[in-house]
């Protein structure tokens, strides 16, 4: 997996059991991928579905979950879903820090911190998502932001750092980051978790932010680009089909 191209589609707030029921079809259908980790990131409603439907894959498709909550474990916190029962309903990667989490739910540096904890102490591989807004660009201030966003990485107890970088600019936007500022960002990742997290961890760096068929190979071809987070074009079953297929 470590060494695999991670095609990950988050479906954000998107679905209901009947379209979920063709587009988990078409996932299930696809073709062996030696090269490809395949993940999907359904909301919660769905996961049980989507892990129903994908078991006739033989387990090959990866259940992601786009949230988690703070808390560890049981209690009292109305609402929260905590790491270990992502675990029990059989997700292996969560994500943490989307931008619309910071966006439209204020999460903090700290919330991040316990939710990457809580993650791996379920035995789940967290993905971190990371990237400046255009204010922070156009300022000169990207590699600075997307810096300070990685240090809730240092001193993680984890071997295996997944980290998606997705330009706030370029998320849901139809703008996509040119291959050459993708390529300088994704170098500057790499360096700088090289440099909290010490040489001797696994690391796969996604790009995310309106991906699609048409761009993906092209994106894919970057340097230290490990592969992509994909959210609307992860709806469509033939669009994700063709990404997985640019990513082999
Ligand atoms: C970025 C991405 C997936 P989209 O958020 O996380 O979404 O591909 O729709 O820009």
């Amino acid at each position: 997996v470590w060494q695999q191209k991670w095609v990950v589609g988050n479906w954000k707030m998107n679905g209901r059991t009947e379209s979920n029921r063709a587009l988990l079809g078409d996932i299930a259908a696809l073709p062996a991928a030696e090269r490809v980790c395949i993940g999907i990131a359904p909301p919660l409603p769905y996961l049980a579905q989507a892990r129903a439907a994908t078991a006739q894959a033989g387990n090959r498709i990866h259940l992601a979950a786009q949230e988690v909550s703070r808390f560890a474990d049981n209690g009292a916190y109305t609402g929260e879903v905590s790491a270990h029962m992502l675990a029990d309903a059989g997700a292996d990667l969560v994500l943490v820090g989307h931008s619309e989490r910071s966006l439209y739910f204020a999460e903090t540096h700290a919330e991040r911190r316990q939710k990457l904890e809580n993650v791996l102490a379920a035995g789940l591989q967290p993905l971190l998502c990371v990237g400046e807004t255009l204010a922070q660009r156009e300022a000169g201030q990207e590699q600075n932001t997307v810096a300070a966003q990685l240090d809730v990485l240092a001193n993680l107890n984890s071997r295996h750092i997944a980290v998606a970088y997705e330009p706030v600019w370029a998320i849901g936007t139809g703008k996509v980051a040119t291959t050459a500022q993708i390529a300088q960002m994704h170098e500057f990742i790499y360096r700088h978790i090289l440099s909290l997290c010490g040489s001797d961890v696994n690391i796969r760096i996604l790009y995310g932010g309106s991906v699609n068929e048409q761009n993906a190979a092209d994106i894919f071809s970057v340097a230290h680009v490990d592969g992509a987070l994909v959210g609307g074009a992860s709806l469509k079953g033939g669009s994700f089909a063709a990404i997985i297929r640019a990513a082999e």
